[in-house]
This record gives C-alpha cells, structure tokens and sequence, in this order.
C-alpha cells in the first residue's frame, strides 16, 4: 500500500458482519427473533445474552428449559419494589424481553440514519485532501420507537461521517453551515494553527447561517481523534455534531492492522445529552453490535462527545488499552474488563474475541444502560461466532421448528426460549 493512501477500515473477517448479522437475524422470520452465532456451546450457560441449549443436534423435540434467568426472589433488606410474583416484576419482564428480541431482530439497520459511515475518498487539490461537509439540521431516531428529534448532523448523519487520513496529510476540510446558527468547527486532538482551531471569538469569526469555512492544517499526531462543534457546543454537540477523525501512522507498519492484526477497527463513540445516553447516536435496542469470528482481534476507539464519565464494561473477554487520546501507551498499556472514558478523552482498546457468545457490553453506570424497563441507551454486545461450531436460532414461543441456518454450513442447532 503506498504511503499517502488512506487505508480502508478493516473488515470483519466473520461470515455475518454486524449488518449481515442483523440482517440474517432479520430474514429468518417464522416467529424467529434471531439468529445468534454458534456461540450456543453447553458450557455457555447464563441470562439471555449467553443462553445455553439442552438440546438434540437435530433441534427435532428440543425441549430447553428457558435460559432466561427465574424471577428473582426478592430480599427481604432495604424495600425491594417488585416483591415476586408481582404484575411489576411480569412487565419488568416482558419489556426486557421486548427490548432484547428488538435488538437481536436488528433494530440498528431498521433505523435509517446510521452515522459513522466512511467519508470515502477526499477530492485531491493542489496537494490537499478536500473533505466537503454540510452542517444540517436534521431528523434523527435514537431507535425505531421513539420520536424523531430535531439533531444536528454533518453531511445530514449523527454522528459525522468518519474521516481517516494518514498523517503528514495535508487536510482542507470545508464546511458549510445550512443551520439558521452559526457554528465553529474544531479537530480536537489536531495540531493546528491557531486560526485553524475553530474557536468563534477566540481564534475565528462564528461561521453564519449559509457560510462556509475551510479548515486547513497538517494531520497530526496520528491516532484516534474528534471533529466537533465548538460553539454553542452543549446543544450542537449534544444534537450530534460530532465525528471521528482518524489519523493512521505515516510507517504503515505501525497502522493498526499491520501492528496489531485487526480484523475490525471500530469507532464508538458516546454521548449523553439530547438524544439521551447513545452509542454512535444510538440507544439500545438500536445500537450495533459489533460481530467477530472466534479467535479474531479487533481494536475499538472508544471517544467521548457528552457530558459525563462512562466506564465501558465487557463481558467474557478483556480489552488490552494501547493508546490514550491518540498517543500510543507503549509498555503502559494495561488490560481491564472496565474502562472510564471522561468527556473529550479516546482511548484504544484491543480484544481477542477467544470466547464464543454473545456477550454484553455496556456502560456500567447503570442508570446509563438498565432501568424498570429493562435496558436501554448505553449498551451492546460483542457476538463471537464460531463457524466451526452450529449455528444457533433463537425462537420465542416453543411450537415453530427452527431451519437450520448455520453461517458456516454446519448442522444447526436451536434454542428456544419460553415466552415469558
Ligand atoms: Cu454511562
């Protein structure tokens, strides 16, 4: 690859990728909820993320007892509120069921608008990469149920396409503000000069209402990095005027997929303010889940445009954290399974997807991510597939017979899941 081009965001080496697996999850109607990944090995037993089948190869006669965890008996300590057996504690039920068959039916590519998609190739002019972009105001559905809200979007989508470049390009991004309020627009983690670093009043006029700014620098450091609103930036960032800016190393041994062996490079980015708590300016059971073959590494660019503190939690594998805002940890790296990302910060992290399962990945301030309702805003999960295993078939209601429907080919298994 020669130096000056920009790599494409790698792949999924997974049969199903994260749209086809929603898709496929989709197609296999019949009362079907989805179709969840060979991850339904025996030893997977658990809640419904990871539920684990007793069942004959064939799926013929199956008779499962029901992943989904008993209804909890309550404590008798601090005033549980859905004593059991209660019509609270069936509904709490029945609208976390709803929430987690919406998600695997894929909610995410029912809902149009997906942000974070690839800006493409960039216009070249006199030795600069031209990026065009549109400031809009825009309708934008956090998930399909929920009311459209008045967001704000870069070429029309919350979050901003995703820009990669390399570094030592030059950049000259133009923007031109179709909103009735002006804006500024900054590259934070850029170093720019300083009438480039979109600050109206400090460092440039605002740019009106049908105005046009270009913002031109040299891309550096390299590394994971935001494209944002600087002005008015409580409600314009909140309203999503936001994106990812991603600057791959010059040395193209040093890019992520060469030096690491990534099979997806994933942007993620969070906020909490007008569309509430979002991934990529989705709420669960609109958000992506990201799909992975066993045995695949993927990195993730954790990035935060809100307002609050969100420790990302992982269930069944750790995340390796290799670089901070950009700046690559070297021997600092550290591995968790609970990462805090503050407001503005982005931070690397690497997993080995060496578990199979479907395996929850959310924020762990839990009023971020789960309420009476069930789960909501801030979380996803992380499905690893393993094709050399059945694939698994999930059904509510225990009549229907399961179709085979393994990605790789192989004997299906299925699971069914008694209607609560
Ligand atoms: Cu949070």
């Amino acid at each position: 690859m020669p130096t000056d081009a920009v790599p494409a965001p790698a792949q999924s080496s997974a049969t199903l990728s994260r749209r086809g697996f929603l898709r496929a999850a989709t197609i296999t109607g019949g009362g079907l909820v989805a179709a969840v990944v060979a991850a339904c090995a025996p030893a997977a037993q658990g809640p419904s993320w990871t539920y684990g089948p007793t069942l004959a190869p064939d799926g013929a006669g199956a008779s499962s007892p029901s992943p989904l965890p008993a209804t909890p008996a309550p404590s008798t300590d601090l005033g549980h509120v859905m004593p059991s057996g209660s019509p609270d504690y069936v509904a709490h039920d029945a609208h976390a069921l709803e929430l987690v068959q919406r998600f695997l039916g894929g909610e995410a590519t029912q809902v149009e608008g997906l942000g974070n998609q690839p800006y493409g190739d960039p216009v070249i002019d006199g030795g600069a990469k031209v990026f065009n972009l549109t400031i809009d105001e825009i309708k934008h559905r956090i998930d399909a149920k929920g009311a459209a809200l008045d967001g704000l979007g870069f070429n029309g989508t919350w979050p901003g396409p995703r820009i990669d470049v390399i570094e030592g390009d030059r950049i000259r991004a133009v923007f031109k503000n179709n909103m009735r309020e002006s804006t500024g627009i900054h590259f934070h983690g850029q170093r720019v000069p300083n009438n480039m670093d979109g600050v109206p009043h400090v460092t440039q006029d605002p740019i009106p209402p049908g105005g046009s700014f270009a913002y031109e620098f040299t891309a550096e450091p390299s590394g994971s990095h935001m494209y944002h609103s600087h002005h008015n930036a409580t409600d314009q960032v909140g309203r999503g005027l936001l994106g990812a800016f991603i600057v791959h190393p010059k040395d193209p041994a040093l890019r992520a997929e060469r030096r690491y062996g990534i099979s997806q490079d994933i942007v993620w980015i969070s906020n909490d303010s007008f569309g509430g708590f979002t991934i990529n300016g989705r709420g669960f059971p609109a958000t992506e889940p990201i799909v992975a073959k066993l045995g695949d590494r993927i990195l993730i660019r954790f990035m935060n445009e809100g307002n609050m503190m969100h420790p990302w939690h992982l269930h069944g594998v750790p995340m390796q954290v290799v670089a901070r805002d950009g700046h690559d940890l070297g021997s600092a790296a550290f591995t968790c399974d609970t990462l805090g990302v503050n407001p503005g910060e982005r931070w690397d992290v690497l997993i080995d997807c060496t578990e199979p399962g479907a395996w929850a990945f959310h924020c762990h301030i839990l009023q971020h991510a789960e309420g009476a309702e069930g789960m909501f805003g801030m979380v996803t999960a992380l499905v690893v597939q393993d094709p050399a295993s059945a694939a698994i078939q999930r059904e509510t209601g225990a009549t229907a017979a399961l179709a085979a429907a393994s990605a790789a080919g192989s004997t299906a298994l299925t699971c069914q899941i008694r209607a609560t």
